[in-house]
């Protein structure tokens, strides 16, 4: 597995971080995120760095997807991997939900096609006919 690929556990987590910043708009600028950045301690000049790969369109904002990357990328730093001069393209992955690395890729198993597509089927519906309760009369 790419270790930067991020994963959709670390992507719902990144997600609650995100939004304990209270971002507008969906963003937080860069004051926001500071204090969280300097949580990790990291050096200032590490942190700049990794605030401008992970700053993708360079607004000086994060988004949801630029945050987590700024937090994959410190994570990376902090486990003792050295931070990319280019992003690699595994981070910009979006996490897919269900699944990649957490288990092998199996086939879906489709569901038994046991549809027996009758015209004469149509007539069986009758005796699922919802019994209609009257409203209550009041007496
Ligand atoms: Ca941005």
């Amino acid at each position: 597995m790419d270790p930067w690929m991020i994963t959709p556990v670390e992507r719902a987590r990144h997600a609650e971080q995100f939004a304990s910043l209270s971002p507008a708009n969906g963003m937080v600028n860069g004051a926001q995120a500071k204090g969280f950045l300097m949580q990790s301690g990291l050096q200032p000049m590490v942190l700049a760095q990794i605030w401008g790969l992970a700053d993708l369109n360079g607004d000086g904002q994060m988004d949801l997807n630029e945050f987590s990357i700024a937090c994959k990328l410190i994570t990376m730093k902090l486990t003792g991997f050295e931070l990319p001069p280019q992003l690699p393209p595994s981070i910009l992955t979006p996490p897919q939900m269900g699944g990649v690395g957490m288990m092998p890729q199996q086939p879906v198993v489709a569901a038994a096609p046991m549809q027996m597509q009758q015209p004469g089927m149509m007539g069986e519906c009758t005796g699922s006919r919802a019994h209609y309760n009257a409203p209550l009369t009041v007496r």
